[in-house]
């Protein structure tokens, strides 16, 4: 029997449905779903029998918004979803809804929180037909093709890759496949049109442009999976199709591209990706930012990428993701032998080189204890200011999730996703856990969010006082004080909400805010400085102040003491003249180089420039974008930015566009 679909006479219709995970204006490039349908309908055979439609989300649409928007006109032949944590429950319950319209229709689940999970998945959802495990392309080529024929969902045992519903209610799973060895088999979903790239605007319709420059990462850290590529060997695209890839982003004025990479930098061909970058950048103005997970083992490739891309202007964040400094939980977690163990020369020359850079924690790693924890911090905070705390998070697929038991692990499913989160184990109890949790908080807002950046240096260097004091500091004064506008601050800090993010907004958005952090500074700070260094400390802490983003609130015009600029197609603003007391850049550039600063009071006049836009990505916590926006004297933005710089442009259109303001 030929499957047909009443709609489109003899065309199956295929519905490639993708959620991101953050509710932003902006929507997260569907790039699983685009390979998909660039390797099916490359096969003649489908696509001559098939329409495949991708339809991607944003973390927000609720379940019935999407079912709504995907079946009011019928449903698809074969429904297939791309799996996160975070969408999971979601698709499970629309695969319901899809059996109900179509009960002979197919529903293909896959991506990484899926992939072997076959009992549990059609356990919870028994209307799902077939689970992808791994890389989807070829199984996804061969299901349609099945489809095609006439196959039955419950007969699929010559698809290797998958599981399906057996005979007698049982999960039968295929041979694993061999991953991709030439992954340019795979057309470029970008080059293809298999993914729109534009809105109806013509503009770019994504947050950033997501890349894969390869797949497959040497390592085995036993809180990941990265979508089975871990403990594999790796398989790079090609150069050229690459280069081509970032043309049409450049073409489109792309400001960031973000690799899915487990470890840029790695390998010879890293270098001449960015050497492409850089020459296309420097043609055409775009990319303007390269935002990548790093290699774990900095090699001299790495470090020769970096100074291009710093010569050129590029931007990007320097992740240190070193997840924890104890000896027994890196032992656990397999990375007691990584090099990026060997990490304070790195941190010491990026410093010095004034090159951004950020650190990654998880706290409660198996081993792990709030003291080790602690001071693993507060030691790395010595380096890098913002470090990014993940709550350790049990993934399917990992080792720690196959030896909960041995670690004596008790979770919690998410209130609003899949994922579990660990509450105690044999190092971590409870207690432990909660008061972590609010540490957490603060160091996501303050530190991570970059809401302070100087401070935290300047604070222990002049001040002797620890990032972690710092964090906790606030902490308790949110608590007691009597000020309005904690309000919102001390709702946030609860267990197990996605508060962050609005906490960031509010600090970044509301001038009320800013005042309770000044209050806090002055009530609760200064008494623990020493008297000689109050006054420079207090500068540096309004220089923070001073270079949070511009927010632009909706309907409100911009202060008229903000002159706007263009650099390239991005809109700025420009603050003219403001006044320290001391050199505040200088001081900070001789702290962070390790020099002695010059702390002699000179009065200094300052020019902050600050990128518009901010607004898009504070409630997401989107920490490596938000950085982008930070005020930045006309040294930091950099020469090849200035390069770009014009004072002309549709100015006013772009903050009409944007929420009102002009
Ligand atoms: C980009 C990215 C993000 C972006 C998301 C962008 C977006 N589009 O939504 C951002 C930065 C927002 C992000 C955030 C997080 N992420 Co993330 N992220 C990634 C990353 C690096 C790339 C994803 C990607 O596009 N890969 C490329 C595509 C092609 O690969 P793929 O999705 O695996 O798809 C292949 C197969 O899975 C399969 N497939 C996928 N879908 C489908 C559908 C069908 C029908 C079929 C047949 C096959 C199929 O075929 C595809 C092609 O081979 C991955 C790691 C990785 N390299 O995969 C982690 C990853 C997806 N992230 C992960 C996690 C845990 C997170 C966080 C929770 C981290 C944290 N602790 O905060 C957060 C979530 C936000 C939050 N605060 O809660 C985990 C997810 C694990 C899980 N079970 O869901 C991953 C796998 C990393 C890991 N540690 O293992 N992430
Ligand atoms: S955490 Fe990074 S280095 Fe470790 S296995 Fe995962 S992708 Fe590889």
């Amino acid at each position: 029997m030929k499957h047909t679909n009443m709609r489109t006479g003899d065309k199956a219709t295929v519905y490639l449905v993708q959620q991101g995970i953050w509710d932003m204006p902006l929507e997260s490039m569907p790039l699983a779903s685009g390979y998909l349908k660039a390797m099916a309908t490359a096969q003649e055979r489908i696509r001559g029998h098939t329409d495949i439609r991708t339809f991607n989300y944003r973390g927000g649409a609720t379940l019935t918004k999407m079912v709504n928007n995907l079946f009011t006109e019928g449903p698809p032949d074969i429904l297939c979803c791309s799996v996160l944590g975070w969408n999971y429950r979601t698709f499970g319950a629309m695969a319901e809804t899809f059996k109900q319209l179509n009960p002979d229709g197919w529903v293909v689940f896959g991506g990484t929180h899926v992939a072997n999970q076959a009992d549990r998945t059609f356990r919870n959802y028994p209307e799902v037909d077939v689970v992808v495990n791994g890389e989807g392309e070829l199984p996804f080529v061969d299901l349609l093709t099945a489809y095609l024929e006439g196959t039955s969902p419950r007969a699929l045992s010559h698809i290797r890759g998958i599981s399906y519903h057996g005979g007698a209610g049982e999960v039968a799973t295929t041979d694993p496949r061999d991953r991709i060895e030439d992954l340019d088999i795979i057309p470029s979903p970008a080059l293809t049109g298999a993914i729109d790239l534009t809105d109806a605007d013509g503009r770019f319709r994504y947050d950033v442009a997501l890349m894969e420059t390869n797949r497959g990462c040497p390592y085995k850290c036993a809180f990941c999976y990265w979508g089975g590529a871990i403990g594999q060997r790796v398989r790079a695209f090609s150069r050229d199709r690459l280069r081509q890839e970032l043309e049409l982003y450049a073409s489109l004025k792309v400001h960031t591209i973000c690799l899915c990479d487990a470890n840029f930098g790695l390998l010879p061909i890293d270098e001449e990706f960015v050497d492409d970058v850089i020459a296309i950048r420097e043609r055409t103005g775009y990319p303007r930012a390269l935002e990548s997970s790093w290699a774990k083992n900095k090699s001299k490739v790495f470090y020769s990428i970096v100074e291009k891309m710093k010569d050129a202007g590029l931007r990007s964040s320097f992740t240190l993701a070193l997840q924890t400094l104890s000896p027994d939980a890196l032992s656990l977690m397999n990375r007691r032998n990584m090099k990026v163990n060997e990490w304070e020369d790195l941190v010491a020359w990026l410093n010095k080189e004034e090159l951004d850079c950020y650190a990654e924690l998880i706290w409660g790693a198996p081993g792990e204890t709030v003291e080790s924890f602690l001071a693993g911090y507060d030691r790395l905070s010595q380096y890098v200011s913002r470090i990014a705390v993940y709550p350790i998070l049990l993934l399917p697929n990992t080792e720690y999730a196959e030896k909960r038991a041995e670690y004596g692990i008790v979770s919690v499913r998410g209130d609003h996703d899949d994922f579990e989160y660990v509450l105690s184990h044999n190092t971590m109890s409870f207690a432990d856990n909660q008061a972590m949790q609010r540490f957490l908080f603060w160091s996501r807002v303050m530190a991570d969010a970059a809401v302070l950046r100087h401070s935290w240096i300047a604070l222990r260097t002049l001040g002797g006082v620890s990032q972690s004091q710092v964090l906790r500091n606030i902490d308790e004064w949110i608590v007691h004080t009597d000020d309005p506008a904690a309000e919102p601050l001390r709702d946030a800090v609860t267990i197990g909400t996605d508060a962050p993010g609005a906490a960031i907004d509010y600090l970044y958005r509301e001038a009320s805010a800013r005042n309770l952090l000044q209050r806090w500074w002055d009530e609760s700070m200064r008494g623990l400085l020493p008297p000689d260094r109050l006054a420079v400390l207090d500068e540096v802490f309004r220089y923070d102040l001073l270079t949070l983003p511009v927010y632009r609130q909706p309907e409100q015009e911009l202060p008229g003491e903000l002159v706007p600029v263009w650099f390239g197609d991005d809109a700025y603003v420009i603050r003219r003249g403001i006044r320290f007391a001391y050199d505040i850049p200088a001081i900070i550039t001789a702290l962070r180089g390790g020099d002695e600063p010059d702390l002699r009071a000179t009065e200094q006049t300052v020019d902050v420039y600050y990128r518009l836009g901010v607004e898009t990505f504070t409630t997401t916590t989107n920490s490596e974008e938000i950085v982008h926006f930070m005020g930045r004297t006309k040294d930091e933005l950099g020469s090849a930015d200035l390069s770009f710089m014009s004072s002309e442009g549709p100015y006013t259109a772009l903050l009409r566009d944007a929420g009102g303001c002009g």
